[in-house]
């Protein structure tokens, strides 16, 4: 299991993200502080200049395990479920370019927020219809590339498209791409699902990308998930993919970020 942090270059009203707006610090502290790594929210994979972090992530032995596209719903308002044709077909372009991204730096790309959300003035047929095929055309691109597609379970205070693993792994299973797996959120899971260890076990195959915030949404550790449950879970199905620690910046950045690594070390040790 790898262990990363969730940062963004830019200061964005998407809450969880550790040093937001400064993305050299953020690296810099992920990597005195041990992580493996990190995952970075974009709006537009223009806002990374790719020579400049490849440099940078070499000398500070760092990689970029994930490229969440949340921001482009809630900074544009662009979205794949999206009614209007031009404002899905701009969320296709922005994840196709971050898929040529994640090529470069050799990540997973995340199909979290930007899925939108269903209109419920609308007919639901169409709908359905246009968002799976928005990700139907960018899981067949990503597969030409060769990237992992992670679909996340987000609660159902901010999508009603996708709330549960299971309902994800029914879709995945439909589309037929080795290339998409299931993103499991342990802050969105405890909203959604009846048990940590059912839901996991039953998407199990399907599971490529974890992240950890607690009840609260502060580091795990500081609310009350059971994450010793969650850790048993993960080893006994043998999971080796990343875990983000993707936490609200209290009660400030540096202390939640250190609060993540020494939870995960410590939790991943005790596991194994
Ligand atoms: C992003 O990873 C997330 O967990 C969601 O809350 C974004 O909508
Ligand atoms: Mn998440």
């Amino acid at each position: 299991m790898f262990k990363v942090i969730s940062l963004s270059p830019t200061k964005t009203p998407f809450g969880p993200l550790l040093f937001s707006g400064d993305l050299l610090y953020g690296l810099k502290k992920a990597s005195e502080l041990g992580y493996d790594g990190v995952e970075i929210s974009l709006r537009d994979a223009k806002e990374i200049n790719y020579p400049w972090l490849k440099e940078i992530l070499l000398k500070l032995n760092l990689k970029v395990y994930g490229i969440a596209t949340g921001q482009t719903y809630y900074n544009d308002g662009f979205s794949l479920y999206n009614s209007q044709k031009d404002k899905r077909e701009k969320a296709i372009r922005r994840m196709k370019d971050h898929i040529d991204l994640a090529n470069k730096l050799g990540s997973i790309v995340i199909i979290g927020g930007i899925r939108g959300k269903f209109e419920i003035d609308l007919p639901i047929e169409q709908q359905l219809i246009s968002g799976k095929e928005a990700i139907r055309e960018i899981a067949e691109y990503a597969f030409r590339n060769q990237i992992t597609l992670v679909l996340e379970t987000i609660n159902r205070y901010e999508t009603n498209i996708f709330n549960t693993l299971l309902q994800i792994k029914d879709f995945i299973e439909e589309l037929k791409f080795p290339n998409l797996k299931i993103l499991a959120d342990t802050f969105h899971m405890n909203l959604e699902e009846v048990s940590y260890r059912q839901a996991i076990l039953e998407a199990k195959d399907q599971i490529g990308y974890i992240h950890f915030a607690d009840s609260n949404r502060l580091a795990p550790g500081w609310g009350h998930i059971d994450f010793k449950e969650i850790i048993n879970v993960l080893i006994e199905i043998n999971f080796k993919g990343p875990i983000g620690i993707e936490v609200l910046p209290l009660p400030d950045d540096l202390k939640a970020a250190k609060q993540g690594i020494v939870f995960l070390k410590k939790s991943i040790e005790e596991g194994e």
